[in-house]
Parts: C-alpha cells; sequence; structure tokens
C-alpha cells in the first residue's frame, strides 16, 4: 500500500511514521508513507494556500490550487481513495478500516482551522471522514488514527503477539479481561477459572466476561452483533 498525507504540518507526523508499528511496517515494505506540504503547491510568491471566504464570514477557506496540484504530483493518484479529514465527514470505523485496507492508494487531506474550498469536496474526493463527535484543531491527528488503524491490518504488519483477529471489533465485542503474573497482588487474585488449565472453561468465561463488558459500557454494540446458540446459552448461565 501506498499512503501520501497532504498537509502544511508534515512535522507533526514525524514521532508517529518512526515509532513501534508504522516505523516497522514501512521497514517491512507493507507500506510506503508519505508527507506533502501543500504549500510547496501554492501559486503565488508568498505562498498563499487561503483566502477569505466568498460572502464574509469568519475563518479562512482553503484554495483549491494547491490542494489539486499536490495531489495531482502523486503517481497513480487517479486510481486513489482521496480522504478529507473533518468532523463533518461520516464516522470512521473498524468496518471502515477493512474497506481501505484492500486499496493500494490512499491520499489524505488534512485541513487546519480553515475549511476546504468546496470545489475540493465536489471534484477531487472519494471520502471525507470524521473520528468522532469532537472538535480537532486539525486533521493530522484524525489522518493518524486512520493510517494507524489500516496499516495494522495490512499483511505481516502485525505478529501473533498483536494479532488482528483476536482484538476488540473483530468479534464485535469489547475484550475480556486479561491478567499476567503475580497470581496475587495487594490481596487482589486472579480469577481462579484462568488457572485452571481448563481451556474450554476459560474460553466461556472470557466469552461471558466480553458480553458483559459490552452490555454495561456499548450496548449499543450488542444490539448489531450476532449472538450464535452457544452464546446465547452462556448468556442464560
Ligand atoms: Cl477528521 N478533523 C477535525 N478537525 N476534527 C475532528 C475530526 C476530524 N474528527 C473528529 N473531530
Amino acid at each position: 500500500m501506498n499512503i501520501h498525507i497532504l498537509t502544511l504540518f508534515p512535522e507533526m507526523f514525524e514521532g508517529i511514521l518512526q515509532s513501534s508499528i508504522l516505523k516497522k511496517a514501512q521497514e517491512k515494505n507493507a507500506v510506503t508513507i508519505n508527507t506533502i506540504n501543500f504549500r510547496d503547491f501554492a501559486t503565488n510568491k508568498h505562498k498563499t494556500v487561503d483566502d477569505y471566504p466568498y460572502g464574509g464570514g469568519n475563518g479562512m477557506v482553503l484554495k483549491p490550487e494547491p490542494i489539486f496540484y499536490a495531489v495531482e504530483s502523486i503517481p497513480n493518484y487517479e486510481k486513489a481513495r482521496i480522504i478529507m479529514m473533518t468532523p463533518q465527514g461520516i464516522p470512521y470505523t473498524q468496518k471502515k478500516a477493512e474497506e481501505l485496507k484492500k486499496e493500494e492508494h490512499l491520499i489524505f487531506l488534512c485541513g487546519h482551522y480553515e475549511g476546504f474550498d468546496e470545489r475540493i469536496r465536489e471534484h477531487l474526493v472519494t471520502d471525507e471522514l470524521s473520528i468522532g463527535d469532537y472538535v480537532l484543531t486539525g486533521g493530522e491527528l484524525a489522518a493518524m488514527v486512520v493510517v494507524d488503524s489500516v496499516v495494522r491490518l495490512l499483511p505481516g504488519v502485525l505478529g501473533n503477539q498483536e494479532s488482528a483477529e483476536t482484538d476488540s471489533f473483530s468479534s464485535g465485542l469489547l475484550e475480556y479481561p486479561q491478567y499476567t503474573r503475580p497470581e496475587e497482588f495487594r490481596t487482589w487474585k486472579v480469577p481462579e477459572v484462568l488457572l485452571s488449565g481448563h481451556h474450554q472453561k476459560i474460553e466461556e468465561w472470557r466469552k461471558k466476561e466480553s458480553i458483559k463488558r459490552t452490555l454495561q459500557r456499548r450496548p449499543d454494540l450488542i444490539q448489531a452483533h450476532q449472538f450464535d446458540a452457544k452464546d446465547q446459552a452462556l448468556i442464560k448461565t
């Protein structure tokens, strides 16, 4: 996969892209990730990227030219999903991550304070995403969230240790409680069943805890979850 991120603040991505799993994913050539400062594609000597809104009002609006020219400089941009990060976008979910992981080319557009000229949305962008119902100062943090969650799904990126198949949302339920050594810490004991070596009982306990936790914290997820006959029986116990 090839990812290009258009931003006025490429330095914001440096730490994230050079750490942990995203660093390893690039070293393994599972993904290439580039940042592009679209100010480099501004058309006047002052490198202007924004201007006052037609019709008046507060704030500035990102001009179309620097963003169109920056996108058009990217090899195979015609084949890319071009994703605008804004609080007006459709809510980002694990389902969208599973969809985006299949793409060869992703381009992210990040605005900062300003809105985008509507012609960018109408004639360039294929997707507009939000990461939740709160306002960030820019799309950069949101783009990092989407990049991180997509790249970890690419083949060969996660080892068995961090496997993507057994985590929250792959099952549609929240994860069960985990414990490690010591068996007792400040009188607080690890649940007996986990020490029993009885694999079926452990599996049932974990499934039940997952369901309990999801019911308590995210009843909205329970609505959407398909319970099989085995789950149904477990819920009754
Ligand atoms: Cl994608 N951008 C901004 N600026 N704020 C957000 C967001 C995106 N998603 C949630 N809040």
